[in-house]
């Protein structure tokens, strides 16, 4: 049933909601839609994303958009920017060149144990739910985006309580290692890939340690398209989106997936950061949500998407 294949834009779901929806779209539009488990979360949720095509993603020559969200639990804004490109994508399909001329990876919940936290426990947990670093585990949790292998430990965490620890080693979890195993196959002709998070209004490019990519030039310039385009319809009180390195913008942070895209073969890489609730930029409280919001951080972000999809498909 085309109708029930929607999830409304006036609240966040959870990760239970998100997963019926996933599999009710591979249901629905069973010759575009596939639904495909990367791996479980230590809590042994699985992680699933959706591969979209018209043609047969088995067949290599389309350039591949990769999306997820996320990645880090609290960060609900993201969510619905992931469930409304596929939506537009597979549900209402308002723009059929990006759907005929692209193959999509999209992840909506790309740590779900962290995620399912943040509904039952505690609204501002960022991390995923690794046990066993203390006695007592009077501390949890790896940062995903710090333990991707790019630069690993290098700025970052080696201490289990704190936000930013980076784990025992590179794709120590499987949450990341579910993303390492979908680029290792897919990464070569992935065109652009984004990792969507909260808040700050910025779209943030390699490397984390201040070091630019070889293709900077481009990067920042389809960077700089997006985020225009995401201001052009973006609400009057939110702040434009800045443009820029990750370390040059905001700080050094090794092990990050977007920077990890880049050596996985991505043509480019990008870490989008939603608007904060309220411009609430100082406090936790940026990562609470609007409802009012939902549909249009959906809306606006699509936007972006489609520039950089477009200009990566063409580059
Ligand atoms: N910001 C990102 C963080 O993980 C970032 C910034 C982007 C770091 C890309 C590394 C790579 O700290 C949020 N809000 O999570
Ligand atoms: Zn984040």
């Amino acid at each position: 049933n085309k109708n029930s294949s929607r999830l409304s834009f006036d609240t966040i779901h959870t990760y239970d909601e998100v997963d019926a929806y996933l599999e009710e779209l591979g249901r629905t539009y069973p010759d575009v839609v596939t639904v495909v488990v990367a791996g479980n979360s230590i809590e042994g949720r699985p992680i699933k994303y959706l591969r979209i095509s018209t043609t047969n993603f088995q067949d290599t020559s389309k350039p591949v958009v990769m999306m997820q969200s996320l990645l880090h639990a609290r960060e609900w804004i993201t969510l619905p920017a992931t469930l409304y490109a596929i939506q537009k994508l597979v549900v209402d399909v308002t723009e059929s060149d990006l759907v005929n001329n692209i193959d999509w990876i999209i992840l909506p919940v790309a740590n779900p144990d962290g995620y399912s936290w943040t509904h039952t426990n505690a609204r501002f947990w960022r991390k995923n739910r690794a046990t066993g670093f203390m006695v007592g585990d009077f501390c949890a949790g790896v940062d995903l985006n710090r333990n991707f292998d790019i630069h690993w430990s290098t700025a970052s965490s080696g201490s289990v309580c704190s936000d930013t620890f980076h784990g025992r080693g590179p794709f120590s979890e499987p949450e990341t290692k579910a993303i390492h195993d979908i680029l290792a196959i897919h990464g070569s002709r992935v065109a652009l890939f984004l990792d969507i998070h909260s808040f700050g209004s910025m779209i943030l490019f390699g490397y984390g340690n201040g070091v630019l990519p070889p293709n900077a030039l481009i990067t920042n310039l389809v960077g700089v398209n997006m985020a225009q385009a995401i201001d052009k319809v973006k609400w009057p009180q939110n702040r434009n989106y800045i443009v820029g390195n990750i370390a040059h913008v905001l700080y050094d942070a090794s092990g990050g997936a977007s920077d990890y895209g880049m050596v996985a073969g991505a043509l480019l890489s990008y870490t989008y950061e939603l608007p904060a609730f309220n411009n609430n930029h100082n406090t936790l409280n940026g990562f609470l949500v609007d409802p009012a919001f939902i549909e249009q951080a959906g809306f606006e972000t699509w936007e972006g998407i489609k520039v950089g999809a477009r200009a990566a498909a063409s580059y």
